[in-house]
Formats: C-alpha cells, sequence, structure tokens
C-alpha cells in the first residue's frame, strides 16, 4: 500500500469508528455490531503500528490508554474554573432570587424575575475543562484551585463518550468544554464487586470512584473504569489566526459563535458530539425552579448516575455579564441542593438478628442522627464479609448513607477517630434466639440458625410471612402482633392462626375485642386465596412471588408440586438448580409436612385452567439454550420459550428438537451439530416467538 493510501485508508477508519464511537457512548444508539468495530480498530492499529507517523492525536485508537506518567503537570487556565454557592431551602433559594434581583434593579435591568433559567442536575463527579484545538482534543485538567489545575489530557482521553474531533466544521479555533467527569451507578458497583472479589477494599462512592480513576498515572486503568462525561458549560473560546481563510477552506472562528442563552450554548456543544446531560431543561422563569428540583429529587434514584442537588443558572448570557462573579462562584448560577445524605454517627453496639430462613445479621445500633430529614439509628452490617470489608469496630466514628428509600448503609469508617475503647466484633456461637448451633454453608457470607421452626425468630418471621401483603393477606394481622402471640404461646406455626378464637385473642395485653373480631375475620377472608399466592406464603428459600407464580402455573396443582422432581422443577421458568434443591429440602422436612397438610385443610383456591392446545404451539418441543443471548438474557428466553408450552432442558440429547446457541456457544454446539440438531440463533428464536 502506497503512503498515500495508507492515509485515506487511516482516515476513512477514523472517522467511521469515531461517528460509531458517538453512536454507541453519546447517543446511546449502538450502529454496528462490537464484532465490525472491532475489526476496524485492529486493522486501525496494525496500520498504525507499520506507519507511526501517521498516527494522530484525534486516533480512536488513543483511547485505550498510553504510557504511564511519572507525574501530572500543571495547567493555568486561561479563564477560571468557577464552582458554585448552595442553597438548601426554599427559604434559601428565594433568598438568592432576591440577591439577584435587588443587583439587576440597581443596574436598572429586571424588576421581575421573568427570564429564563437554565436548570440542570447537579452532576456529583469532578470538574474538568477540554480543550479543542482546530477540532482536535488536544487538553484535559482538573478545576484545582480554579486558576491552575492538573493536566489529565491522557487519562481523559480514554473517556469513550468524550469525542477526540469534533463534529462537523462549524467550532471555533479554541474551545474550552467545561463539564462533569463521574462514574455511572452500575459501573461503580461493578467495580466494587470486582474490587471486593479480589479482597481489596473498593470505593466508598461513585464520586471517590470517578477521582480515583482519573488520578492514576497510567492511563490504561483509567481507561478500563467506564467513566462518563458531561458538559455544562463553556470556557476559554477564541481564534487562532484572525478570521481568515485557511488551507482547508475553513473560515477561522472565533467567540461571536457563541450563542447568547447558556442552554442554546449547550446545545451547540452537544452538535459537536460532546454529551449534555439529558435532563438539563430550560425553564420559562423563576417560578418553575420547585418543580424541578421536586421532579429531579424524584427521578434521583432511578438516575444512571449520582447527583446530588440541581443547578440554576440565568441562562441570558447578557444578564450574566452584568451579574459577575464573586471570589470563585458566579453570581448568575446556584446549586440548590438535596438534603444531605451522608453523615458521621457513632457505632454502640451490634445486635444479631435471626431471619425466616435463620440467617443471622448484624444489625448496627447508631448513635441517633438525622440523615436528609430522617433520624437514623440502625443500619445493617450484612455478614461477617462485610464486617471485615469495613474493617468497623464497635465505637468507631462512622460515616452512613441513606439514599431514597433504600435502608441506611454503612459507607466507611473514620480511622483517625477510633477511640482507645474500640471493640472488635465478635459472632455469636450459638443463636441468639434459640441457642441452637449456627452454620456457615459452603460458598455462603451468611452464618445461619440450624433451629428452624423450633427457633422462635424463625418462627414469627414465618408467620409473618405467611399473613404478608404478597402472601395470604391477613387483614388485622400487623408484624407485633404476630410476635405477640408467639411470645404468649398462643400459636406456633401458620396453620395455628387458624385455630385462634375471639376469646383467646380478645384477653391479650393491649387487645381489644374490636381488634380481635377484626383479625378473625381477616383470618377467615384469608382462607381464599390463589395457588400462586399458597406456595408463596410457605416462605420456602428463594421461591418469591414470581417463582410461585410460575411453579403454580407449570403444575397446576399442590400435589404435584410437593412431589416433583429436581428435574421437574427445573422445567419451571426461574427455577435453577439451587431452587429446586430448596423447594426439595423444604417438603422433606417432618415439620414443613404436618404444617402444610393441616393448612392444606384449612385454605382453598380455585382450580387452575390448563392452557389449551392452541396456546402452547410449541408443546413437546424441547429446547436448550446455550451461549450468551444477548438481547434476552436466559432467563427471559427460558420463560418465553415455556409460556408457550416447550420443554427447556439443560443438556443437550438426540430428543432435543433446537439449540438455541447464543455468542461463547462452545461444547453444545458442537454436540448439537454431531447429533444433527437444529440450531437456532438468538434472533431466529426471537421470531419463532413472534410468529
Ligand atoms: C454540576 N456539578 O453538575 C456546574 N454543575 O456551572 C453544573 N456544575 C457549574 N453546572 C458553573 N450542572 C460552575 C459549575
Amino acid at each position: 500500500m502506497s503512503e498515500q493510501t495508507v492515509t485515506t485508508r487511516i482516515t476513512e477508519i477514523c472517522q467511521l469508528l469515531n461517528h460509531y464511537n458517538h453512536q454507541y457512548y453519546v447517543l446511546d444508539e449502538p450502529s454496528v455490531p462490537d464484532i465490525e468495530y472491532d475489526r476496524l480498530m485492529r486493522e486501525l492499529m496494525a496500520l498504525e503500528t507499520a506507519h507511526p507517523e501517521l498516527k494522530t492525536l484525534d486516533s480512536p485508537s488513543q483511547k485505550v490508554g498510553g504510557v504511564a506518567l511519572k507525574s501530572f503537570s500543571q495547567v493555568t487556565h486561561q479563564l477560571p474554573m468557577l464552582s458554585l454557592d448552595n442553597v438548601f431551602s426554599a427559604d434559601e433559594w428565594q433568598a438568592f432570587v432576591k440577591r439577584l434581583l435587588d443587583r439587576l434593579n440597581r443596574g436598572g435591568i429586571k424588576s421581575r424575575l421573568d427570564f429564563a433559567i437554565c436548570a440542570e442536575p447537579k452532576l456529583d463527579g469532578l470538574a474538568v475543562s477540554l480543550r479543542y484545538e482546530n477540532g482536535v482534543f488536544i487538553q484535559a485538567a482538573t478545576r484545582g484551585d480554579g486558576t491552575v489545575g492538573e493536566n489529565i489530557t491522557e487519562n481523559v482521553r480514554t473517556i469513550k463518550s468524550i469525542p477526540l474531533r469534533l463534529q462537523g466544521t462549524s467550532f471555533p479555533d479554541i474551545l474550552e468544554v467545561r463539564g462533569e467527569v463521574f462514574m455511572p451507578k452500575a459501573s461503580f458497583d461493578a467495580l466494587n464487586k470486582q474490587a471486593i472479589k479480589k479482597g481489596e477494599k473498593g470505593f466508598a462512592n461513585p464520586r471517590n470512584a470517578a477521582a480515583g480513576s482519573l488520578r492514576q498515572l497510567d492511563s490504561k486503568i483509567t481507561a478500563k473504569r467506564n467513566l462518563g462525561f458531561y458538559a455544562y458549560g463553556i470556557g476559554f473560546v477564541g481564534a487562532l489566526e484572525n478570521l481568515v481563510e485557511r488551507d482547508d477552506g475553513r473560515k477561522s472562528i472565533d467567540e461571536s459563535w457563541l450563542a447568547n442563552s447558556h442552554y442554546q450554548r449547550l446545545c451547540q456543544i452537544k452538535a459537536l458530539g460532546l454529551p449534555m446531560c439529558p435532563e438539563v431543561k430550560l425553564l420559562e422563569n423563576a417560578t418553575q425552579v420547585e418543580a424541578f428540583y421536586q421532579d429531579i429529587l424524584q427521578q434521583r434514584a432511578a438516575l444512571s448516575y449520582e447527583i446530588d442537588g440541581t443547578v440554576f443558572k440565568v441562562d441570558d448570557i447578557a444578564l450574566q455579564q452584568q451579574l459577575g462573579f464573586v471570589a470563585r462562584a458566579p453570581r448568575w448560577a446556584t446549586a440548590y441542593k438535596f438534603p444531605a445524605q451522608e453523615e458521621l454517627t457513632i457505632l454502640e453496639s451490634v445486635d444479631f438478628q435471626v431471619g425466616r430462613t435463620g440467617a443471622i445479621t448484624p444489625v448496627a445500633r447508631l448513635k441517633p442522627i438525622s440523615v436528609g430529614g430522617v433520624t437514623v439509628s440502625n443500619a445493617t452490617l450484612h455478614n461477617q464479609d462485610e464486617i471485615d470489608r469495613l474493617g468497623i469496630q464497635i465505637n468507631d466514628t462512622v460515616i452512613i448513607r441513606r439514599a431514597g428509600d433504600v435502608i441506611p448503609q454503612i459507607v466507611s469508617v473514620v480511622l483517625e477517630r477510633r477511640p482507645e475503647n474500640a471493640q472488635v466484633i465478635s459472632f455469636p456461637t450459638l443463636c441468639p434466639v434459640c441457642q441452637s448451633a449456627v452454620l456457615k454453608a459452603e460458598g455462603e457470607a451468611v452464618l445461619r440458625c440450624t433451629g428452624g421452626l423450633y427457633c422462635q425468630a424463625q418462627r414469627k418471621e414465618a408467620i409473618k410471612h405467611f399473613a404478608s401483603r404478597k402472601a395470604l393477606d391477613v387483614d388485622g394481622l400487623g408484624d407485633k402482633l404476630v410476635e405477640q402471640l408467639v411470645d404468649e404461646g398462643l400459636i406456633k406455626t401458620p396453620a395455628d392462626l387458624f385455630k385462634l378464637t375471639t376469646l383467646d385473642v380478645s384477653t391479650m395485653q393491649r387487645m381489644g375485642q374490636k381488634s380481635a373480631d377484626n383479625l378473625i375475620k381477616g383470618l377467615k377472608i384469608a382462607k381464599n386465596t390463589t395457588l400462586a399466592k399458597f406456595v408463596y406464603a410457605l416462605g420456602i428459600r428463594e421461591v418469591g412471588e414470581t417463582t410461585a407464580a410460575n411453579l403454580a402455573q407449570y403444575f397446576l396443582n399442590f400435589s404435584a408440586i410437593k412431589s416433583a422432581t429436581q428435574a421437574q422443577l427445573q422445567q419451571v421458568a426461574d427455577v435453577g438448580v439451587i431452587v429446586a434443591k430448596n423447594i426439595i429440602n423444604f417438603f422433606a422436612q417432618a415439620h414443613n409436612v404436618e404444617v402444610v397438610e393441616e393448612l392444606e385443610n384449612i385454605i382453598s383456591w380455585p382450580d387452575i385452567e390448563p392452557k389449551s392446545d392452541d396456546e402452547l404451539p410449541l408443546k413437546d418441543q424441547t429446547f436448550v439454550l446455550t451461549g450468551t443471548l444477548s438481547k434476552m438474557g436466559r432467563n427471559e428466553a427460558k420463560a418465553a420459550l415455556q409460556a408457550l408450552g416447550a420443554k427447556v432442558s439443560g443438556s443437550i440429547s438426540a430428543k432435543t428438537h433446537y439449540l438455541v446457541a447464543g455468542e461463547k456457544s462452545g461444547s453444545k454446539l458442537v454436540k448439537a451439530q454431531t447429533l444433527g440438531v437444529s440450531v437456532l440463533t438468538e434472533d431466529e428464536m426471537i421470531a419463532l416467538l413472534n410468529s
């Protein structure tokens, strides 16, 4: 290949790969299969290795990281990088608005706050400034002290959604884009899971994980971290040579390119291929601020990235300039933060609770503290592994977090504050409730009480579960009442509930006649249920609502479920080896059989109509699934096939009708070919399901 042809081919591949990157990482709309992308990337790398002089700064091959640095150099920002002032309440927001109005009034500009406001989520990551010259990414820097930051160009270059070349031809010669680098929640969870597996500590939150990833001297490590970026502003903008025609025919462009609305500017940089946070919105005026704040607060848990509030910016750039900035923050913008989710408190003691399945869970008793407006005094410590991971001791100062509706979590220990009387947490060797032996099953992190239903704690939890809303839904029977009934010796099993009389109940402490009547009435109504709810109510380990419903639909009656073999159970959607074994173990225990038989005489449910053959077009067809099914996932595919009457088996034989082979199919595919079994791709299976 001539040098000229190589150059043309490299340019062509770079353009294609940049285009695919933008579609995949910015627009979230993949356009070519990974295999095609990888093929082009390999071709590019081979050409660049053979012709290193043709390697460009904006080549997509540069996204994998380069040579490790010894230290980060310093970058002086051409325009200071501002941070934001905060408000924490509606009152503080109103005070901010008043200050804004006073200042504008004094300038004789505006009498009412009737101008547009750009509303943005406040991303919880790291502020960075990206510099493009002639459309090519040439530098990235942290905020630092606002004037001087660190040069993190090589690390930022590896962030998939940041273009190394701007799209189109209409952009200023020098363009600095400012925004936040963050780690999406899913990547953070995956990274921490991996770290824990390797016996490492993991990061306390996505922000620290993003910071840690950007601070790597070896950009190859950063490249593996899956960081994201959203642009939220513009820094320095200018022309390299003043408005002269250049060799490439492109007119030199300076700051006159910029729109006079902040929101429009964000749209301009989005059009150049940079990612913009999809939740950003232009509000007509300040009356819509509170609604935006509430809306984002509602969405917070569901967003794929971590935020700690909202940001409101005066949209009109002329007004922004009029307002100016103080110290390091603009007067025309403020963060309106969510209530703090993290606080410091003391771990006063640890109790051990016994759950429905005997799992012994350490519960942290904390010095009560208000976190985001809710008093927190307990947090789960999960198990010994978690205690080891945190390195936590009694009397330690800990950081606790309450995110959305999830139960409070201990994030980390402040080791510098460990007092002299700190005490190692030791696990009980006997069940704290029934004194039975405790055991740790192989491969499990949890310790379990072996007392089964002899353990008062497990008995209580089993009955609470049995009566809960998604199970038999016994009206008038709350958790407290179950505890009281068990403590007073009135009931030992779920079946005993139905032997209670109004008299038994009404003579209990703190129980009136009316509550007793309600309970008896509730129990009477609960006797009529569905097979699915009854199976769920038994509280078999890992048999949740969906699995119970699948079991009922598959076996149609309870006797069939009770006597099913492991192989039959594994035919059911959602049921793998472990769940099948749990079901068999449950019905093998004498005390369970006794209670279940009693219940069968008390509880009733309507028969389930078997589906007609018309509804089961795949009846008697046996399928085996293998490899990675990237569109549906194994469980979903299994459920969809079974819903149409197919049998889904784990092993392939001459009797198998179809093998569905996903990516990376191995020995099963070879076996199918030797046995002459028809092989379907995932797409072909989907087409079959749809037909
Ligand atoms: C964050 N952190 O999401 C700004 N920010 O604007 C947004 N930060 C900012 N804007 C000017 N959305 C200085 C900082």
